[in-house]
């Protein structure tokens, strides 16, 4: 059969199924992106007003966290040069107050729980708990009407409501995204692809801050989900990660007692300890989802230095070498389902068998491609609309290697008692915006495979 006629069945399956799902409890980070689009000339004279020799200093190495505007001007730079992603905290106040004044074209959802709170209840109709670090009304008025809730406790008892109806009067947790587009130009720096940096003005989310209710009520708030999906832990340094995974660690015990199957959104973690950590608790979770840089990441820590240089070398992404690297992790740490992503196409590896599985990817793909196209899906419509994006043609490629090595058919093959599930994504050529995209699809496709179940 071809693609489309997969991705077409694929989504009348789960648009018809998707709201039989259970609650998805969603934890732990959740801010308010501000996100501006990069003008070449404003961001030149910018550099000029405070130094270029000073700013262009940090274009080849990042700083830790921002200390200045110098840190912060050279980091927008470290990103456009590269077309690489990045994430910093802004720990100056006068750096804070600098990118306040020099402002945003947006204000969206952010972070990987809030984004995933808007499309799952939101768009989806899925009934979501979420935690969120700091309920301001500004933070309030981002979430989607919706069966979206949050835990209050009132005279020691637990209630859930919709975000604005907790009438929190928190702080706010801003992140601004600085996003280019491909070819994007300042000086002599041309981005090779579209992508974005991001400076956190926030003291919540980068800790991993955890509210009383979710110390103080987990057991409650777990025995009303169905599954889980964890992300935020990659701010996390050596420094402070002790006591949030601890805390993780114990939720997880729960949510595993209860039989809540739990997915880990793992996010580039720059800290080699805290990533060791994490992947040393990849056990406890049932499925993890990642792209190409934290898979190499992984490895890495693992000792598998060539099979991560080897993830970092093809474009697209030599798909049997990521297939190794999957069998060493789940091997590693027993993970069930480990989710690829790549620009181009996504690969899932399980330790249980169906089509189901490779449909849910086809239904991440689309909304995947409504994100890129839209900066924010609104409903399942859009969703539907993007079987107008082509199909990736980049990857016939990944798909003959992965017929010769595996004998894959349709997007699914048996190897090793596991199943290895494709798909071709579609690709959107000039994307609106390229934040949460991830999100939008490890959490489509986590929860299309509970749909079709
Ligand atoms: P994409 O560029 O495809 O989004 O992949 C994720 C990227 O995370 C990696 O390429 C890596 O460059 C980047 N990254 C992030 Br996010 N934070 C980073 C940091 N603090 N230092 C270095 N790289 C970072
Ligand atoms: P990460 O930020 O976790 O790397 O997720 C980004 C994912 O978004 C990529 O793996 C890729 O599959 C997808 N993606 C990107 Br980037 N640009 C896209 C586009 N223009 N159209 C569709 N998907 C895209
Ligand atoms: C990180 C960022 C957040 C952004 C999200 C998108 O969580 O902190 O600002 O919205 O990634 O995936």
């Amino acid at each position: 059969m071809a693609w489309n006629a997969l991705y077409s069945s694929a989504f009348e399956k789960i648009r018809s199924r998707i709201r039989n799902v259970g609650r998805v409890l969603l934890a732990y980070n959740t801010n308010i992106d501000a996100v501006k689009y990069l003008d070449g000339g404003d961001l030149e004279r910018r550099v000029e007003a405070v130094g270029k020799d000073e700013v262009f200093r940090y274009t080849d190495e990042l700083p830790e966290r921002i200390e200045n505007v110098h840190q912060l001007l050279g980091s927008i730079l470290w990103s456009i040069k590269r077309g690489k992603a990045a994430e910093l905290f802004v720990e100056s106040c006068s750096t804070r107050f600098y990118m306040r004044r020099w402002g945003w074209d947006e204000l969206r959802m952010g972070g990987q729980v809030g984004i995933m709170a808007n499309l799952l209840g939101g768009v989806y109709g899925v009934p979501v708990i979420a935690h969120v670090p700091q309920l301001s009304r500004l933070q309030a008025g981002l979430f989607k009407d919706g069966p979206i809730y949050v835990p209050r406790v009132e005279n020691g008892k637990l209630k859930l409501l919709h975000p604005r109806d907790f009438s929190g009067d928190e702080e706010n947790c801003v992140h601004h995204i600085y996003e280019f587009p491909r070819g994007f130009t300042v000086f002599d720096l041309k981005a090779p692809r579209e992508n974005r940096f991001i400076g956190s003005a926030d003291d919540y989310n980068p800790n991993v801050h955890i509210r009383p209710e979710f110390h103080e009520h987990f057991e409650e708030i777990a025995g009303e989900a169905e599954v889980a999906i964890i992300s935020g832990l990659q701010t996390l340094t050596k420094e402070n990660y002790h006591e949030p995974l601890e805390t993780l660690r114990g939720h997880l015990e729960v949510l595993e007692e209860r039989g809540v199957p739990a997915h880990l959104e793992f996010a580039f973690t720059s800290d080699e300890k805290v990533r060791k950590a994490l992947v040393d608790m990849l056990g406890l979770f049932h499925s993890v989802g990642l792209n190409e840089v934290e898979l190499a990441s992984i490895m890495e820590v693992l000792g598998n230095r060539a099979i991560a240089k080897k993830l970092l070398t093809n474009d697209p992404v030599d798909p049997v070498t990521v297939t190794d690297a999957m069998f060493k992790l789940a091997e590693k740490t027993g993970v069930k389902r480990i989710h690829f992503h790549t620009y181009g196409y996504y690969l899932v590896l399980t330790g249980y068998k169906g089509e189901y599985v490779r449909d849910a990817l086809l239904f991440a793909a689309l909304a995947a491609a409504a994100k890129a196209k839209l900066g924010d899906v609104r409903n399942i419509d859009d969703v539907a609309k993007a079987m107008d994006v082509p199909v990736n043609e980049r990857v016939g490629g990944v798909e003959e290697a992965l017929a010769e090595q595996y004998g894959m058919r349709e997007g699914i093959a048996e190897v090793n008692g596991h199943q290895l599930a494709f798909v071709p994504t579609r690709i959107v050529v000039r994307p609106k915006s390229t934040v949460g995209i991830g999100d939008t699809i490890s959490s489509s496709a986590f929860v299309g495979e509970f749909a079709l179940r």
